[in-house]
């Protein structure tokens, strides 16, 4: 679960202050429950990374979310050796057919620094090396008509969201690493991007429920452009039994509340990635809360937790942790209804 980037270190008072958490649960969560187990200094000063800054911020939320912290903390644990499962999995896989010096990625770490609701590997990952390696070289060589080709053949690999979760999403991350060591430029990730999302947008378009399953409207919020990891969520909702509609990206609040008086959903989804301006999303989330009208709520995506601290004490669910933990989450809130 550790971040490709360099790891800052902080001392217990700033990780208080950064997470709302007082040092003395800290030390009491690090006693009990081994977690997190900062580093130390010779003077035993304990050293907490941005990693586990985050991580004690997913744990607070799940507490606050009414998870005990043994079970919150069970949990963390639990995505963590699931990651590195996959990562010993994904690294042996390679997703790449050219040898690059400077490519330091690897998938489950950037996977896992988002929040992610991907499932548990219960497939042989190895099954796919290949598609996936012959999914980067077409990248690679910034050949259209064998990308088409080979993300059709990605298509036929199984059920919706198995292909999702074991070929694309895992490209579409290495995909972003390379982009961002300077390894892939922007025409070959936009080019990448734009079929393999059409790609799964007519996943998506097969798999939907029929019109008598419940409804979630999903959206992006204002300046933000990420609408696969928006997509990737839909995957999941499906398999809960839900008919997604989808606004897509850069969606203002007054958008969503047209749309919610206007199609009366089930519940309603947000996603944040890596929007234009963090601090507008802060701002405007009040807007969108009160633009959901009391309807069931879920908010994720890689950026949440930026924004985390507006979220914790709202009736709404943040997306962190297990797809399973997550759906129990969800489904108490949508078992509730809507709240005035
Ligand atoms: C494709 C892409 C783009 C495309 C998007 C095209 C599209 N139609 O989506 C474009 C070119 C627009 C783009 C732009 C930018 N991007 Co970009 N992009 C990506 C890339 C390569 C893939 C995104 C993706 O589809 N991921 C796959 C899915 C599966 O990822 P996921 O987040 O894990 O999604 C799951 C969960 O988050 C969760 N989830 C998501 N939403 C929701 C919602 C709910 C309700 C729930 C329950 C769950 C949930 O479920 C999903 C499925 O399991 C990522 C790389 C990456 N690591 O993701 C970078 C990445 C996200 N981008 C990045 C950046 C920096 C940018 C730009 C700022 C670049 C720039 N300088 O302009 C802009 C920002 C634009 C904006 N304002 O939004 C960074 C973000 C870094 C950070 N720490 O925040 C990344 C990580 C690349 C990198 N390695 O640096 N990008």
């Amino acid at each position: 679960m550790e971040s490709l980037v360099t790891d800052s270190l902080y001392r217990i008072q700033a990780v208080s202050k950064l997470t709302g958490v007082p040092p003395a649960t800290l030390r009491a969560w690090e006693r009990r429950y081994g977690f997190p187990s900062p580093e130390r200094t010779e003077s035993s000063y304990r050293l907490y990374s941005n990693t586990q800054v985050r991580l004690i911020k997913q744990l607070k939320a799940l507490c606050q979310q009414g998870l005990a912290p043994s079970e919150a903390v069970k949990l963390l644990k639990n995505d963590k050796t699931r990651d590195e499962h996959r990562s010993s999995l994904e690294q042996a896989a390679s997703v790449t057919n050219h040898k690059h010096p400077h490519n330091k990625s690897n998938l489950s770490t950037v996977q896992s620094s988002g929040v992610s609701t991907t499932s548990v590997p219960t497939i042989d990952y190895e099954q796919f090396t290949d598609l996936r390696n012959n999914l980067m070289g077409a990248i690679h060589r910034f050949d259209p008509i064998l990308l088409e080709h080979y993300t059709r053949s990605a298509l036929l690999q199984g059920s919706a969201k198995l292909i999702f979760d074991h070929i694309f999403a895992p490209v579409l991350i290495q995909i972003g690493q390379e982009w961002h060591d300077g390894i892939l430029s922007i025409a070959q990730e936009h080019l990448a991007t734009e079929v393999i999302g059409n790609a799964i947008r007519d996943l998506l378009r097969f798999v939907q429920p029929d019109r008598s399953a419940k409804q979630i409207l999903l959206a992006c919020v204002s300046g933000e452009l990420h609408l696969l990891p928006l997509y990737g969520s839909a995957f999941h909702f499906i398999q809960w039994g839900y008919r997604v509609t989808v606004l897509g990206v850069n969606t203002p609040p007054e958008a969503l509340k047209q749309s919610v008086l206007r199609l009366k959903p089930d519940a309603i989804g947000l996603s944040i990635t890596c929007p234009k301006s963090f601090e507008g999303t802060r701002e405007q989330l009040p807007k969108y809360i009160q633009a959901c009208k009391g309807i069931p709520l879920i908010v994720g995506g890689y950026g949440v937790a930026q924004v985390s601290d507006l979220l914790e004490n709202q009736d709404l669910i943040i997306a962190y942790g297990s797809p399973q933990d997550v759906k129990a989450l969800f489904e108490a809130r949508v078992a509730r209804g809507t709240v005035s």
